[in-house]
């Protein structure tokens, strides 16, 4: 049995943006049996003796398939779509396209994303504003590139739905306050269509339960 390791308590405002939803995600679309342990952050949960033998950086998520541990939300997702034998190809060069897509979430896309939450969350600080508007002009070159590849195709790696648009459409999720995808259609109908999924509504309702939030406070 697989148990992923997620927030149980949290702090009020990052509640709803952290990256075990991704996971969870993945196993509800999985179907793979799975039960949860809650972490209390705000408790000091992470940095204890007990889950620093599981994260070496103290971070969620991780899976803990009995005993084979992994960490990394990408890893995670991987792994989990190559136990199902779902969400990834079965061929080699359909499999290294999707390890691609993960890598272009993670690596290139999420990058100014996160920045550009954090900042329009938490403030950012003294030149905030500056460093805000250069994320702002580097995300658009990835967006712009995103938008060239849904020119003819519905998912970003395949053509079916795989583990990479899990990672994409939770690292798009993370401007999804703001106008940025506006200019994007084709990107904006692909994230619409991403989080439309049913297993993204049962993850969304998971975590808020997990989390003592409502579904609306965190969609
Ligand atoms: N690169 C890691 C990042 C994981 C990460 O930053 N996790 C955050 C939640 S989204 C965390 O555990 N933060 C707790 C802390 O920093 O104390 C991944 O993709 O899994």
């Amino acid at each position: 049995m697989i148990t992923l390791y997620g927030f149980g308590r949290l702090y009020r405002r990052v509640i709803g943006e952290t990256r075990d939803l991704r996971a969870q995600w993945a196993l509800e679309e999985t179907g793979l049996p799975y039960r949860v342990h809650a972490l209390d952050h705000t408790g000091g949960e992470l940095d204890g003796p007990a889950y620093s033998r599981i994260s070496c950086f103290h971070l969620v998520p991780v899976i803990d398939d009995d005993g084979f541990i992994i960490a990394e939300s990408g890893a995670v997702l991987l792994y989990l779509a190559e136990k199902a034998g779902k969400l990834i190809p079965p061929d080699f060069e359909g499999r290294m396209r999707v390890v691609q897509w993960c890598f272009s979430a993670l690596t290139t896309v999420e990058r100014p994303l996160m920045e550009i939450q954090l900042i329009d969350k938490f403030g950012g600080g003294e030149g905030a504003e500056n460093r805000r508007a250069g994320m702002v002009k580097e995300a658009g070159r990835w967006l712009d590139g995103l938008e060239r590849r849904l020119d003819d195709r519905e998912w970003i790696a395949c053509a079916d739905f795989t583990v990479a648009d899990i990672l994409l459409a939770t690292v798009l999720r993370e401007i999804r306050k703001t106008d940025l995808l506006d200019p994007y259609p084709r990107l904006k109908a692909y994230y619409a269509r991403a989080v439309a999924r049913p297993a993204w509504h049962r993850t969304l309702s998971l975590y808020a339960e997990r989390l003592g939030v409502t579904v609306e406070d965190i969609r």
